[in-house]
Order: structure tokens, then C-alpha cells, then sequence
């Protein structure tokens, strides 16, 4: 498998391409143009122009996380149309550049949703957090200001200011929105992209919902096997794929990850493995990578990859704040490297044993 690292952009983040390309095994940067609004087309310019940037390194830009979709494609309103057709040309931009993957979801108004994005834990470290009594039944306004009022800026994807001054009409767009509507209005842009990805050699990758259960009443269709499943089945093509991000699926403990990946392991051109602490309220807190930091058997998981084979790109996902690293959520460089040393350990303890079974 191919290591990975999360990349921001010059001067939108805080580590060096230098840096990330001493972390052992790495192979290339996971990359967008992140002032692109949802929706505009990415111009083959700019995109030569991260190309230019990050190659003189040795790292690759093979893959984009994430191309977002816009609201009206989500929606299924008349407007769709022209954002797929722009979807269409960004896809075909990226494919002549050489990039291989790209990564979207299709969560309605947010990305990923936390309460605390730096939470202290019993360490000295800090980590992002989820707690259900600062959410549900809660008016999402209400947590956007406690966010404004306790981060300098609003770091999170989904939660950029000019999305957050559309909430009331949003909120009201999806209120005729069911799973079945949302899933009728995926496939009917997967039947129209696909094409094109297979043309231009690039594999689609869907992120799950995270966290993988309804949040402010939203639907949510990428949240556990059963919702895979119609996903691959919806278009039968290996340009229809999966990022199987670990973390994502793993508040909900029934979620089986190497069960998943043993499924679905042709369909995943990217996964994200992360561990997470899962309280008995269902709060969760993300912890190192380590098996016994967290609720999630990173072991189990990185065994089910190395069984199935997976030659695709993964990257760790997000890490705590140590060592008094500033930092975006999530982002930083020392927990994320950490990790990547935890999961190549494990992989080659795994290629080792087959390697003496022969
Ligand atoms: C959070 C990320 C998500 C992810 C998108 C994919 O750290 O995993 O923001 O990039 O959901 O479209």
C-alpha cells in the first residue's frame, strides 16, 4: 500500500513538503484547491501549478480529497446540471495531470461535525471530540457561535462562514430530503461522472458520514455496510469506489471495518485508518493510532489490508496535538507521522509471518 500525507497547500499549512517527505514510506501528498468553492470548475492551471510545487520533493499528487459536491447535485434540484458538467471538466483536468483518486462525499450542508476541536485529555495532548448532549436536539446556529466564540477561526470544512450564512434556507431545503431521495440523487450524478473517471483513468472515492448517524435530523446514506453496498452495486465500475475511512465508521461499534474491507477491498482505491475512543454514552474522543489507545482494532484493520492484498493509498488520519505542535485540528505533523510508523510496523510484522509461512 501507498503512504499518503493530508497537504493544505503553501502557506495554508503549517508543515513543509520537506518535512513530510522524511516521514519513512512516504509516497505523495493528499491535496485540493481548498478556496474553490463547491461546485466551480478547478482550472488546469492551478492544478499544474500544486503539480510544480510538490513533485521537486519526489512526492506525487495522485490524490485529491476532496473535489465537493454542490448542494443542488445533493438536493436534485434543475441547477444540478451544470455543476456535473463543471464536476465533469474538473475530472477531466485533474486526469491529465495524473491524478488517480479523488475523494468527495456527500454529507448534506456539513462535512465532518465536532464539539471540541481541541479537548484536553489526561496527557497534556489535545484531540478532537464528539459529545451528543452539545448536538442533539440543539439548533445548529447555537453551535456555530459557541464555535465562533472559542476558535479565532472555523477550521472545519462545512463550517466555512459563507456556507454558515445559508443554515435557515438550507436547513429548510432538506427538510422534503429522505435517504431514498439522497441516494436516487447520487447514483443520478455517479451515472453521469463515472464515465469520465473511467475515461480519464481516476477512481471515485466516497467518504462515509462521519460521525455515521443522522446529526441536526440531516440524511445520511454512507454510514455502515448495508449503505456501501448499494453504493458499489449503484454503478457496477472500479471508478465507483470507496475511501474507507476507519474513524468515520467507527462511533457506531457495530460498524465491522475488516469485515468491510475484506468486501469491498476491490472497490477502495484510498483509506484513511484512524483510532478513536468510543465512551458508553456514545461520545468519542480520537486517540493515537495504538490498538489500545482506542475502541478500534487498528491491527485487526491493517491485517485485513495486508490479507486482501491492497496495493491503493492510505494515509493516517488524523492525529492529536503533542509535543505543543500548532496546528490545524487534527493536522499536525508529529501524531500523524507517528502513526504511519505504527501501521508500516504492523504491516511488515504481517509481511514478515507470510513471508515464513512459505
Ligand atoms: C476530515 C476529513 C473530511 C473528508 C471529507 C471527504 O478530516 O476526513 O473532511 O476530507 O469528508 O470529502
Amino acid at each position: 500500500m501507498k503512504t499518503t500525507f493530508r497537504w493544505y497547500g503553501l502557506g495554508n499549512d503549517t508543515i513543509p513538503l520537506s518535512y513530510i517527505k522524511q516521514i519513512p514510506s512516504m509516497s505523495g501528498v493528499v491535496w485540493a484547491l481548498h478556496d474553490m468553492a463547491a461546485g466551480e470548475v478547478w482550472p488546469e492551471e492551478r492544478i499544474a501549478e500544486v503539480k510544480a510545487q510538490v513533485e521537486p520533493y519526489g512526492l506525487n499528487i495522485d490524490v485529491v480529497e476532496s473535489v465537493n459536491i454542490h448542494e443542488s447535485i445533493k438536493l436534485g434540484t434543475p441547477e444540478r446540471e451544470q455543476y456535473i458538467e463543471n464536476y465533469k471538466t474538473t475530472l477531466r483536468n485533474l486526469g491529465k495531470y495524473g491524478v488517480k483518486v479523488v475523494c468527495y462525499n456527500f454529507m448534506p450542508v456539513f462535512d465532518w461535525i465536532r464539539t471540541d476541536l481541541f479537548k484536553e485529555t489526561e496527557d497534556g495532548a489535545t484531540a478532537l471530540f464528539y459529545e451528543h448532549a452539545r448536538i442533539d436536539g440543539i439548533d445548529p446556529k447555537i453551535l456555530v457561535k459557541q464555535f465562533e466564540e472559542n476558535s479565532k477561526e472555523l477550521t472545519l470544512p462545512g463550517w466555512e462562514p459563507e456556507r454558515l450564512k445559508h443554515l435557515d434556507k438550507l436547513f429548510d431545503l432538506y427538510k422534503e430530503v429522505k435517504e431514498e431521495d439522497l441516494r436516487a440523487n447520487l447514483k443520478y450524478f455517479l451515472d453521469q461522472i463515472i464515465p469520465v473517471a473511467e475515461e480519464m483513468g481516476i477512481k471515485m472515492a466516497i467518504h462515509p458520514d462521519d460521525p455515521p448517524f443522522s446529526v441536526f435530523g440531516l440524511p445520511r446514506i454512507v454510514k455502515c455496510y448495508e449503505d456501501l453496498q448499494k453504493i458499489v452495486e449503484m454503478v457496477d465500475s472500479p471508478s465507483n469506489g470507496i475511501t474507507l475511512c476507519s474513524g468515520a465508521l467507527g462511533p457506531n461499534l457495530s460498524n465491522d471495518i475488516p469485515k468491510m474491507i475484506r468486501a469491498f477491498h476491490h472497490r477502495i482505491p484510498f483509506a484513511h485508518i484512524r483510532n478513536i475512543k468510543v465512551f458508553e454514552n456514545g461520545d468519542f474522543l480520537e486517540t493515537s493510532h495504538l490498538t489500545s489507545d482506542g475502541s478500534l482494532d487498528i491491527t485487526e484493520i491493517v491485517k485485513a489490508y495486508h490479507e486482501v492484498g491492497f496495493d491503493g493509498y492510505y494515509r493516517p488520519d488524523h492525529g492529536r496535538h503533542i509535543w505543543e505542535e500548532k496546528c490545524r485540528p487534527g493536522y499536525g505533523l508529529y501524531d500523524r507521522a507517528l502513526g504511519i510508523m505504527y501501521i508500516q510496523g504492523l504491516w511488515d510484522a504481517f509481511e514478515k509471518a507470510k513471508q515464513g509461512e512459505k
